[in-house]
């Protein structure tokens, strides 16, 4: 009887001990998108699993450019770098890291540059997964010893039966234990940062038409007036900035470069004179989500733009819409209320491609744009949003299909 124990014993401990062995996550990839004036690009960074190991960042875009970026990666652990390069749409660069911790990715794009700060990660066991192995171990142990052995001793019986008691309650609890932080894992503080203090500016202080300027973000703390630069990437940005003309009829969705700490920017071509708004949503880490606004202005004779949007080879997808694509939505009701939920249903004329993790994306703009929603789409590209108050609002729906990045823009009146 005892023999056949110990063969289940031994059985299940040869399945137990190599599947726990073995059930580590590798980390999960980061997805970063930035716009460079050469063209957009959303970089990839591989997880890794162990260190050190070769770190895979490959570049990827709506339609690829074959764009080159310039990669440094350096180690804010032990200062250590290392280079390379990798072109949009191709195989990915392998960087080595030797341990996991803060690092900086440094992509260059044209005469562009940005300041990726991240973690590598590496899955570390959690303390009690190494009790639960070494009672395992011990029971199998003193099973098996007392087979070999043909003693059935109190104690060798007691002992095992102890030891496989308690791999069995630690196993049964697995299920509610926290997980071990992974290696490389910043220190956990207390949850929740103030809000953050958001300033745009252009440079020029009064851009032109048609001309190329740069639109920066300059983010403090509420707390400290430091410069803020702990932005959790989300939506696969660090920040999503949105530019609208105050008629609505211009539309930018970019995601700024970190130029320096608490600074995003970004260089912009607008084609008509006005007031423009700027909007950006960030989300620090270990805190929600916030929305700054800003505005400025732009002079200048109005210069159409032609399509694709600028004459640049490398450019990125045109977000000017064409005629054709500004058939009306669904929206039911077909006479929204003020404070009720709406739906907007968009036709698409294909498959839809992820687009910023989301099948589609909706954003809608009071009119005085003191208001900006935000609303991602179901497959079948159907927003639900609440809209405040009455009056008109601007709205564009954006999705990528065929390789190309679709922005459809239309208005919603609110009468009551
Ligand atoms: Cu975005």
């Amino acid at each position: 009887m005892i023999r056949v124990l110990a063969a289940a014993f031994l059985l299940v401990l040869w399945a137990a001990v190599p599947a726990r062995a073995h059930v580590v996550e590798s980390g999960a990839e980061l997805r970063v998108t930035q716009t460079f004036a050469a063209g957009e690009v959303t970089l990839v960074i591989a997880g890794v699993s162990s260190v050190p190991a070769p770190l895979l960042v490959s570049a990827h875009a709506v339609r690829s450019t074959g764009l080159q970026l310039g990669l440094e990666l350096r180690s804010l652990a032990d200062g250590s770098r290392s280079a390379g390069s990798a072109r949009v749409g191709q195989g990915p660069a392998a960087l080595p890291v030797r341990q996991a911790g803060p690092y900086e990715l440094r992509v260059r794009a044209g005469g562009e540059a940005s300041v990726i700060p991240f973690r590598v990660l590496v899955p570390a066991a959690a303390p009690w997964t190494m009790v639960m192995d070494g009672a395992f171990l011990v029971a199998g142990l003193l099973v098996v010893g007392g087979v070999l052995a043909g003693s059935r001793s109190r104690l060798l019986v007691g002992g095992a039966s102890a030891a496989g008691a308690v791999a069995v309650a630690v196993m049964l609890l697995t299920p509610y234990l926290p997980p071990a932080p992974p290696e490389g894992a910043a220190p956990v503080t207390e949850a929740g940062r103030p809000y953050v203090q958001g300033r745009f500016s252009t440079l020029p202080a009064r851009p032109a038409t048609g001309a190329e300027f740069t639109l920066t973000l300059r983010l403090t703390d509420g707390a400290t007036g430091r410069p803020v630069d702990d932005l959790a990437v989300h939506h696969e940005a660090p920040a999503h900035v949105v530019i609208t003309s105050q008629d609505g009829a211009v539309f930018r969705h970019v995601h700024p470069l970190r130029t320096a700490p608490g600074v995003l920017s970004v260089r912009l071509r607008l084609p008509s004179p006005g007031r423009y708004l700027a909007h950006a949503e960030i989300e620090r880490q270990e805190s929600g989500g916030q929305l700054v606004s800003g505005a400025f202005a732009v002079a200048g004779p109005a210069r159409p733009e032609a399509e694709p949007q600028e004459t640049a080879p490398q450019e990125t997808a045109p977000q000017e819409t064409a005629p054709q694509e500004t058939a009306t939505p669904r929206i039911t009701p077909a006479e929204p209320v003020a404070g009720s939920p709406v739906t907007v249903e968009i036709g698409v004329e294909g498959p839809l491609q992820p687009w910023l993790g989301m099948p589609g994306h909706l954003i809608v703009r009071s009119e005085d744009g003191a208001y900006l929603a935000h609303a991602h789409g179901a497959a079948a590209l159907r927003f639900t949003l609440t809209l405040p108050d009455p009056g008109r609002y601007q709205a564009w729906a954006q999705y990528v299909t065929g390789d190309r990045l679709v922005t459809r823009p239309f208005t919603m009146e609110v009468d009551r």
